[in-house]
């Protein structure tokens, strides 16, 4: 009698078992732990994890220690994780709406930015589901500015500067400014300055402050030029292989992390702005002549962008413009 009882006490556990399951999943992010990014996937998972009883359990592996950024979209694409973040312009040489948030001054405030996301999201979503990807969420990074050992403010000066690049709209501004551009990712800066192959950069004061810039340039000067965002997504198959419930519970997580992320990122601007202060940097506005060259780039780069997305482009950028 006992016997048969546990028998059937067996069974249905067995029966309930795969919605019991637990999924443990590795999720590869190219930032460091003290980036706001990846304050804000941890904070993600956290919200996963508590929604699903601990059921679906995401691990972070940041700053590259589970695949470096360049191989984090193929690693998810492929199965071998099934979860990731990468910065969205990296896939650019893919389909051009992948680097439309990269274009100096095309959205340089917040609400701009989230405009050309309203314009954009739908093409970057059919880009990744092309490749058995899902769209979770994306998030920008504060403008981005210029980061230089002199106060320049004539942009000739600007010529002959060996320059930190980190996607194609970087590598394309510095060479439209005369500049040299080396590829360097957010982690290596530091070396790649104490080492001089590079002397100036142009990214966010978040990553200024992650990577200490004032250990290695003197002037912070503030362009705020556009925002590019790091996305979210997962293995489509993967994705489809959760119960429902937590496939549920995953979406609602992305939303909340998605709309956290933005006012994370907007919080972040005034504040790593003083801690470059504070930590002895010099902190300019761009003069008129800057301005003026950096404006005419965003103008070149939006031209080129156009020349290469044709008029499905034109008609993204239309929308956003809300022509
Ligand atoms: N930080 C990243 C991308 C943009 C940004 O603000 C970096 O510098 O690599």
């Amino acid at each position: 009698m006992y016997f048969r009882q546990s028998l059937f006490v067996s069974a249905l556990a067995l029966a309930a078992a795969p919605a019991m399951a637990q999924t443990a999943w590795d999720m590869p992010t190219p930032y460091g732990d003290a980036v706001f990014h990846t304050q804000n996937i941890t904070e993600f998972a956290d919200d996963v994890r508590q929604a699903t009883d601990g059921e679906l359990d995401i691990t972070v592996h940041s700053a590259g220690s589970l695949f470096a950024h360049p191989q984090i979209k193929d690693s998810v694409r492929r199965g071998l994780a099934p979860i990731g973040e990468i910065l969205m312009s990296q896939l650019v040489n893919e389909d051009p709406v992948f680097g439309v948030d990269s274009i100096p001054f095309l959205a340089s405030s917040y609400d701009d930015a989230e405009a050309l996301w309203d314009a954009s999201r739908d093409e970057v979503e059919a880009a990744l589901e092309a490749q058995g990807l899902t769209l979770l969420y994306a998030v920008p990074w504060p403008g981005q500015s210029l980061y230089l050992n002199d106060e320049v403010t004539d942009p000739d000066d600007l010529r002959g500067i060996s320059f930190r690049a980190y996607n194609a709209a970087t590598e394309r501004l510095a060479q439209i400014l005369g500049m040299t551009p080396t590829q360097v990712e957010a982690g290596d800066i530091p070396t790649a300055f104490s080492t001089g192959r590079v002397e100036a950069m142009m990214t966010s004061p978040s990553t200024g402050v992650s990577s200490q810039a004032w250990d290695y340039v003197s002037h912070y000067i503030d362009v705020q030029a556009w925002l590019p965002k790091n996305m979210v997504f997962v293995n489509t198959e993967a994705f489809e292989a959760l119960p429902e419930e937590h496939r549920d519970a995953l979406l609602d997580a992305a939303a909340e992390a998605e709309t956290r992320g933005w006012e994370m990122s907007m919080a972040e601007t005034e504040t790593q702005i003083a801690r470059l202060q504070e930590a002895g940097m010099e902190v300019s506005t761009p003069s008129d002549a800057m301005a003026a060259a950096l404006s005419e780039v965003g103008e070149t780069m939006t031209a080129e962008w156009l020349e290469q997305a044709g008029p499905e482009g034109q008609a993204l950028i239309d929308d956003y413009r809300g022509e």
